[in-house]
């Protein structure tokens, strides 16, 4: 059997690259993690920028044990695909239907490509109502970002939700096939958000608020969480 390549995972602090790790600890795969924190404005440091252009994280690093060749990979969604055709021929999150397959790799692009831009929006418009603006203008730009929210991002981020909840539920549980799948993993970060910051409330999407207590009671969520909590996150 060819040896697997040298993986490392360039992990930022509270961010959604932990879902990397928990892809990897369920594939039980061996990784080194590089880890980054946030600055005060809770952007990445500029050493990210050194791995790849953009800075942002996760980004995975494969090294060719007998070559010594790198290739970084950015890009959520394009990485977990990567890992699943790479490393995952026992069909442990990748299903090997290739309908199943097909819905698994729908939501790799879905995560960032639907339901991330109206919960970005929401978090922009929270740091615009809690900018610590003086009277009257915090109340104009709350106003505003209030008009935002109601008029785009609110109203989208529920339609995403619904989706997801009527999908989980037809699904028997989990987003394809009825059980674990990297799309679980990967969608799992924005729907946690979206409880924790309140941009929506748990209680009005129990299908999905069950799926995330299921899904997060796996031993390979509590494996990452604790790799994560030993590099200084707050959990
Ligand atoms: N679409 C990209 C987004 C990457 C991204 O924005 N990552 C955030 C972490 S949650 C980041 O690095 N933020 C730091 C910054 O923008 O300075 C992906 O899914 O990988």
């Amino acid at each position: 059997m060819m040896s697997l390549p040298i993986i490392r995972v360039h992990w930022l602090d509270q961010s959604r690259a932990f879902r990397l790790l928990w892809l990897l600890d369920h594939l039980k795969l061996e990784y080194e993690i590089v880890p980054y924190k946030r600055d005060a404005n809770f952007r990445a440091p500029p050493e990210l920028k050194k791995i790849h252009p953009l800075g942002r994280s996760p980004l995975l690093e494969v090294e060719d044990r007998e070559t010594g060749k790198k290739k970084v990979l950015a890009e959520s969604g394009f990485i977990f695909q990567y890992v699943l055709q790479h490393f995952d021929h026992s069909h442990v999150l990748m299903s090997g239907d290739s309908d199943i397959a097909d819905q698994v790799n729908y939501y790799l692009f879905y995560g960032e490509g639907s339901l991330q831009p109206p919960l970005m929006i929401e978090f922009v418009l929270s740091k615009v109502k809690d900018s610590g603006m003086p009277f009257p203008i915090s109340y104009l730009a709350g106003k505003v970002a209030d008009k935002i929210s109601q008029a785009y991002s609110g109203g989208e981020l529920k339609n995403q939700l619904d989706f997801l909840e009527g999908e989980i539920k037809k699904n028997n549980g989990y987003l394809a096939d009825g059980k674990l799948s990297g799309a679980d993993i990967l969608i799992s970060f924005p729907l946690q958000m979206a409880f924790e910051r309140k941009f929506a409330k748990a209680e009005d999407y129990p299908v999905i608020a069950k799926w995330l207590e299921t899904i997060t009671s796996e031993d390979s969520y509590a494996v990452s969480k604790e790799k994560a909590r030993a590099l200084g996150s707050k959990f």
